[in-house]
């Protein structure tokens, strides 16, 4: 017998043995019943990733030739687990495979094991017990995969790195007459960051529901997992709120350039929000105030300290409107805001913008969180704020969101020395709306040109002063929309640096390299072509 052919029976037994399973007990002549053990793929496709050849880079992939599986229409899902994260997670990897494989694989809550034929998601038994949170292990053998967590966090990011395994032909939208191989091995593996984010700006230009949701099928890819939504901005509103109709009526018609702009129903929303929660990201709305608020104003001109209705605003400009502040009306109205979106959105975290409100004086802008901050941490969320909110005397479960490009910023280092974590979104190096070079003819560039290895060479725990590893929540890229008018537009300007993003997120600092990176992310060329992304051919990539 081939001894290839041994270690697979070998390790089939293993696995049959560490869960209890008898389908693979050895006959009276000693061998294992053969319909039960497929030969492990010695020839692997060539076009199968070698294990731990994915983004974001792993943190430790450890290959084995000798067991590599293939996944078949026999293949069944199995589930050894207690939480409803595995459930979800193996659905979501059903919905997956099944377009371009054909299969529609079954998922068996329980049971025996069926070794070479099943994906078993288990809770931790396995895993080492450091792992840090989010953490997972994926064992690949020809008798089986085993993915093991201890979180819902865990299982769908293992079931990306899965995913990712498989060939390109995975991401096609119809079926493919292929064999199907994933390298043999082990992964063990955690993110550096539990917040990994993408912002998108649906206030400058509106995004239907169906863009927003394929934004989300395409982030989660990468182990993003949070989806802020920034909601409300100077050209539109873009939630209903009830008991505030002209919100919708009036403050939603508009978009930067004059188009007819939109709104979420909160049904809508509601929608949108377990979406992305059966793909494992959880949105962050933002209601920005007290400045970025010219829609609400033209809505309710009582919110204007003068009460008179502002023009409608398509422009590109900032920092020229604000709530009043001395106006109970102003906190009966952001109350109301805050209560329905806190009630809508089953995640931590409420983002109150806070930025740019250049025409708010700083007492008032004090005076103005100071009031609001509680309404959202009474209202059971957890407070996001832009920095420039760190002005103010922070509840310590608030978080501040960096988003400017110097490197010092005593308020913001304040904030951390208090114990208020921080989120990296530096302009310079994550706002997605920049140019990735200077010739480009679309994009901002008030942060100068952000190419993929901009985005990827950095260190969200070494750019800002006083702002170390244990400070550091996460990161995050943002879209902002102004010059961003389609879903090609978003496309273009989101991959391939969201990858780069989705990587200094991940993957631990010292294993992070560019090379190593760049030779990854042209594989993800033929992913994305699968998937009709319409990203930037970076120059500097091997495409
Ligand atoms: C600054 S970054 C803004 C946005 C703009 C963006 C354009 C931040 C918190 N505010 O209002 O859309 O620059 O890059």
């Amino acid at each position: 017998m081939p001894l290839a052919r041994s270690l697979a029976i070998v390790a089939a037994l293993l696995l049959a043995g560490c869960t209890g399973g008898d389908d693979a007990q050895p006959d009276e002549t000693g061998t294992a019943p053969t319909q039960e053990q497929p030969m492990p793929l010695e020839e692997l496709p060539e076009d199968t990733p070698a294990l731990g050849e994915i983004i974001p880079a792993p943190v430790r992939a450890t290959g084995d030739e000798s067991s590599n599986f293939e996944l078949t229409a026999q293949t069944r899902i199995r589930l050894d687990s207690d939480g409803s994260g595995a459930r979800r997670a193996a659905e979501y990897l059903v919905d997956l495979l099944e377009p371009a494989t054909g299969f529609a694989l079954p998922v068996i809550d329980g049971g025996d094991a069926r070794p070479g034929r099943e994906i078993v998601l288990r809770d931790g038994k396995q895993l080492p017990e450091d792992l840090p949170e989010g953490g997972y292990a994926l064992e690949v053998t020809a008798g089986g995969i085993s993915l093991a967590a201890d979180s819902a966090d865990g299982f769908f990011s293992g079931v990306q790195t899965l995913r990712q395994q498989l060939p390109a032909d995975i991401e096609a939208n119809e079926r493919v007459d292929r064999t199907w191989g994933v390298a043999g091995g082990r992964i063990v593996d955690h993110p550096r960051f539990g917040y990994r984010s993408a912002m998108l700006d649906i206030a400058r230009h509106f995004f239907e529901p169906e863009v927003v949701k394929r934004h989300i099928d395409r982030l989660a890819q990468y182990k993003i997992n949070h989806l802020h939504l920034h909601l409300s901005d100077d050209q539109g509103w873009r939630i209903e709120i009830e008991g505030w109709p002209k919100l919708t009526e009036i403050g939603a018609a508009t978009e930067v350039g004059g188009g007819p702009g939109g709104y979420y129903t909160q049904e809508e929303y509601r929608d949108i929000v377990t979406y992305a929660a059966d793909r494992g990201i959880t949105i962050v709305p933002e209601i920005d105030m007290p400045g970025h608020t010219n829609a609400a104003l033209i809505s309710y001109p009582e919110l204007n300290c003068d009460g008179s209705r502002p023009e409608p605003y398509t422009g590109t400009h900032v920092g020229f409107s604000s709530l009043c502040i001395d106006s109970e009306r102003t906190y009966e109205f952001v109350s109301d805001v805050i209560s329905q979106v806190a009630e809508l959105t089953p995640g931590e975290y409420l983002h109150v913008g806070g930025d740019e409100a250049e025409v708010t004086g700083e007492a008032d802008y004090a005076r103005f969180f100071e009031r609001v901050l509680p309404m959202v941490t009474e209202a059971g969320k957890r407070p996001v704020g832009w920095h420039e909110y760190g002005q103010v005397d922070l509840p310590e479960p608030a978080i501040v969101q960096y988003w400017r490009i110097e490197s010092e910023h005593p308020d913001t280092t304040a904030s951390a020395e208090n114990g208020n974590s921080i989120i990296m979104s530096p302009a310079n190096k994550s706002y997605l709306d920049m140019k990735y070079n200077d010739g480009d003819p679309w994009g901002n560039d008030w942060a100068g040109a952000v190419d993929v290895r901009a985005a990827y060479e950095w260190d969200p725990a070494r750019f800002l002063t006083g702002v170390g590893e244990s400070a550091v929540h996460g990161v995050e890229t943002a879209l902002w929309t102004e010059l961003v008018e389609s879903e090609s537009d978003i496309e273009r300007m989101m991959f391939p640096r969201l990858q780069a993003l989705a990587e200094v997120g991940w993957t631990p600092q010292q294993d992070r390299d560019w090379e190593s990176f760049q030779r990854r992310l042209a594989m993800q060329a033929e992913r994305m072509d699968n998937q009709g992304i319409d990203y930037h051919p970076t120059p500097g990539v091997s495409w």
